[in-house]
């Protein structure tokens, strides 16, 4: 199983997408843990070509491609996952998205998966979403969390302005706030008035049940 996991990080590394999807189904075939699947074997495989962008031997368009893999990939899981949303009972409801400024939705679609998996509900605003929208969006769904992610040092400060709208309209003390995404840290997140700091979806979930007192 080990093996199979290293074997769909190297692919997704080396931007091969035949043999990614080829290996997610035969995981799959297998039984491994779908979760495992996804965070030790695509996600990591990410990190891997993000390293190779910041070396230099990866440019914008290999990052493009490595989404496109990464997406395919997922949706081979699809059906796995909506049979799992199932067997899972209803515990709140988190509106999500990607800060405005910040285009990078992998593991932002990644958390909003697994918190579905989990028994959430989850409204995705998609990317780039401006403090207003999640205002206008916990007010209609009547949300318990929002959850932000932002991938770029030069938008994660955008954090703390979705915070001061919340505030500005009410919804503060009625809502927990929690965020993610490479540049944040714990420390960080509290800087910026958020709840709780997701590391990656795992504890991103674990947290947001935390937060309900339903752990
Ligand atoms: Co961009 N990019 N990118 N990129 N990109 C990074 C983030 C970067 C680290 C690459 C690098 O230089 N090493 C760098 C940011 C540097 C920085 O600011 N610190 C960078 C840059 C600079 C840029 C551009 C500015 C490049 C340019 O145009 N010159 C540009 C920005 C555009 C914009 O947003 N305005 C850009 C564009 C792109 C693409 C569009 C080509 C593509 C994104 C495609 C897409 O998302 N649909 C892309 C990609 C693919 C990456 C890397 C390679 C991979 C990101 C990813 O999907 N990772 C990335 C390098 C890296 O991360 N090492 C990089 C996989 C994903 C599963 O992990 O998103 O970290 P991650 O999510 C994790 C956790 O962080 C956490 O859980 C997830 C699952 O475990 N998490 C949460 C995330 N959100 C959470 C929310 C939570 C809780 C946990 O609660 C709500």
């Amino acid at each position: 199983m080990t093996d199979l996991l290293a074997k769909i990080r190297e692919s997704v590394a080396e931007l091969d997408l035949d043999q990614t999807l080829e290996h997610v189904r035969e995981a799959l075939e297998r039984g491994v843990d779908v979760v495992d699947l996804i965070e030790k074997g695509l996600a990591e495989g990410m990190r891997i070509v993000g390293e190779k962008y910041e070396s230099g031997e990866y440019f914008i368009a290999d990052l493009i491609v490595s989404a496109e893999i990464f997406n395919k990939a997922l949706s081979i899981l699809k059906p796995k996952l909506e049979e799992m949303r199932k067997q899972v009972k209803p515990l709140g409801t988190v509106v999500i998205g990607t800060v405005y400024g910040d285009i990078h939705d992998i593991g932002k679609n990644l958390v909003a998966t697994m918190l579905r998996i989990s028994g959430f509900e989850v409204v995705d605003l998609g990317v780039d979403v401006p403090p207003e929208k999640f205002v206008e969006s916990v007010k209609k769904h009547n949300a318990d969390i929002v959850g932000i992610s932002t991938l770029l040092t030069s938008t994660m400060t955008h954090i703390r302005d979705v915070v001061e709208a919340l505030k500005k309209a009410g919804l503060r003390d009625r809502v927990k706030v929690i965020v993610g995404g490479a540049p944040l840290t714990e420390e960080i997140a509290k800087e910026l008035g958020a709840d709780a700091y997701g590391e990656n979806a795992v504890k991103a979930v674990e947290i947001c049940k935390k937060l309900l007192g339903k752990a």
